[in-house]
């Protein structure tokens, strides 16, 4: 195999590898430069649903999101999809899957099966560099505190965003989770600012307002052009993101057109 890194502030592609006959050694391998790089990609491979399942659970336990539509007989694997007459895309702002979850998500598999003729690409910003980025103040005043998230505004039932019914199960969309603003990723102990627009409401024991000021400064420092890195996919093409260190989006600039990605998603833990 060989590890290429990415026209961007991190990641890298690795090539000359078939994730379907990936022995233990080019699995730690991969682990390992993920958590170095926070996201990895692979070109042209040849997935049936099954062997999609495999490969995610080479890594770890999958855990089934309970809003997204599921893959016909594959419920371990989320349909991450945009036909043609929808005006929204999933994951449209920025954000980590999960974080409204006691235990957020370790991380996702994203594989793509079909995209369109032009964009549609994801973008990614690894929160470990913006956290090292800070200032030794402001670092120091944000490992003390904690930030509420909730799925409720984005799946649940006040939800704006399910207007084609992508999503399901509003009714579970009640669990609200308290996570450190800054965490120690429990696989590199290095510190992540884990906070995100999507699913972060405020800081606990703040206002809106108060928490408002600060969380938005913090984003708009985190997506500063430099942070941001541009995948652009193809048919086949795999992106595999710490979704502890890092954040993503998926660019809605194809109207009329069909994207179809399937999703795996592995189990993470509580985060200190
Ligand atoms: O479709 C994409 O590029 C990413 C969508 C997303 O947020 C996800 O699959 O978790
Ligand atoms: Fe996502």
């Amino acid at each position: 195999m060989k590890i290429i890194p990415c026209d961007g502030p991190f990641g890298v592609e690795i090539l000359d590898l078939d994730v379907t006959h990936i022995t233990d050694d080019e699995l730690n391998a991969c682990s390992a430069v993920q958590q170095k790089h926070g996201v990895i990609f692979f070109r042209d491979q040849q997935l049936d649903c099954q062997q999609h399942i495999e490969f995610a659970e080479r890594f770890g336990e999958i855990v089934i999101n309970r809003f997204f539509e599921r893959v016909e007989e594959h419920p371990q694997i989320a349909m991450v999809r945009k036909e043609p007459t929808h005006a929204n895309v999933v994951g449209e702002d920025w954000h980590t899957d999960h974080s409204y979850d006691q235990e957020p998500a370790r991380g996702s598999i994203l594989y793509a099966r079909e995209v369109p003729s032009k964009g549609g690409g994801t973008l990614f910003i690894n929160m470990q560099q913006v956290f090292e980025s800070l200032s030794d103040g402001l670092k120091e005043t944000l490992r003390g505190l904690r930030a509420v998230h909730s799925s409720r505004h984005v799946f649940g039932q006040q939800s704006r965003q399910n207007d084609d019914n992508r999503y399901n199960n509003a009714d579970l969309a009640v669990q609200d989770s308290i996570h450190p603003l800054v965490i120690t990723h429990p696989l590199s102990g290095l510190e992540v600012l884990y906070i995100n627009p999507d699913f972060t409401t405020h800081i606990d024991g703040w206002t809106a307002d108060e928490s408002a000021s600060l969380l938005s400064y913090l984003y708009s420092v985190a997506s500063q052009p430099e942070n941001i890195l541009h995948f652009n996919w193809r048919k086949n093409s795999i992106a595999f993101w710490d979704n502890r260190a890092t954040w993503h989006r998926a660019l809605n600039d194809y109207p009329g057109e069909r994207r179809v990605m399937h999703r795996i998603t592995l189990a993470g833990c509580a985060l200190n």
